[in-house]
């Protein structure tokens, strides 16, 4: 009972609108907060949701838009594990009448017209806000500074545009150098793997860029079994902004975190309902960001859910 006069939206009859979901999996606290928000907006806004969870599986998360196809849902809606391998899927919807809605990330297809919208946030500029942190950190000083990137999964749109946010800022002064990088498969286990090696392999690194939380968080761990200081030598930057990174920043662990907000529920749904009713919707819907640092962390954790 969460909405004002009493109404138990659990027993609420569903609604005549079916969407398809299909998640990327449950990698992380973001991707969690992100499966929770579009389960809570399908439910306030009487959506009859089927979500699959493609465990990470490119294949299976196509196989789970056939099936889609196959329910003839309404409209479909994805985040994209991977961004390649989409054409002939959202081909046989395009031809089925579905609209189709990419949630979160993006994929590789040249025909625009296989998607009617597209709901997230611009990778390239959280980049780019980590690099300028950085590079204000190190103004004035001389020499060069070194950073090691661990990387999200292989093939995704973050794990791209995040990378060619924080190069591009960085070349403008070459100050920052990106000297080495490993993947940690947006997991905490996966950075904390990663940042073994990247220890290994570097005798001075100045800061992490960590493409998302749970990785960064995953770092601390290495960096502390090494005799290291994680938050301060050395520096470490995420994105994402869960509870869990913005609690280590307050215990000085991380250095400065660029969020990428998870809750797309609500846009989301307010494009199904408008597909539904032969509405016409935009074609890319940005969600909103902020930057925090240990100061900004303890502030918002008063209100962050996830
Ligand atoms: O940063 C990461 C998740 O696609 C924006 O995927 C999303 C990313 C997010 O696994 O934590």
């Amino acid at each position: 009972k969460d909405e004002p006069g009493g109404v138990d939206l659990k027993n609420a009859p569903k609604g005549p609108i079916v969407l398809g979901f299909s998640q990327v999996g449950a990698e992380g606290g973001w991707r969690k907060a992100n499966t929770a928000s579009i389960k809570k907006a399908a439910e306030r806004n009487r959506i009859d949701l089927n979500f699959k969870d493609a465990e990470g599986d490119p294949a299976r998360q196509i196989a789970d838009v056939h099936s889609f196809i196959d329910a003839r849902v309404n409209v479909i809606a994805f985040a994209p594990v991977v961004e390649t391998g989409w054409g002939q899927v959202l081909r046989r919807a395009r031809d089925a009448g579905i609209p189709v809605v990419l949630t979160d990330r993006l994929i590789d297809e040249k025909d625009t017209s296989l998607w009617v919208s597209s709901i997230g946030a611009e990778f390239a500029s959280e980049g780019n806000l980590a690099a300028i942190y950085l590079e204000n950190e190190y103004a004035g000083t001389s020499g060069q500074v070194n950073v090691v990137e661990i990387l999200g999964a292989t093939g995704a749109t973050p794990t791209k545009q995040r990378a060619q946010g924080f190069a591009a800022t960085a070349a403008k002064s070459g100050k920052l150098k990106v000297v080495d990088e490993e993947t940690g498969d947006w997991t905490k286990d996966g950075g904390e793997a990663a940042m073994k090696k990247l220890i290994k392999r570097n005798k001075r690194i100045d800061a992490v860029f960590a493409q998302n939380d749970d990785m960064g968080l995953g770092a601390v761990i290495a960096l502390e079994a090494a005799g290291k200081k994680p938050g301060s030598a050395p520096k470490i930057v995420t994105v994402d902004g869960t509870k869990a990174a913005l609690e280590g920043l307050v215990a000085g662990k991380l250095t400065y975190v660029v969020e990428c907000s998870p809750e797309i529920g609500e846009p989301l749904m307010s494009v199904v309902v408008d597909l539904f009713h032969g509405g016409r919707v935009q074609k890319r819907i940005q969600s909103e960001k902020a930057v925090f640092d240990t100061q900004t962390a303890a502030e918002a954790l008063l209100d962050r859910t996830y």
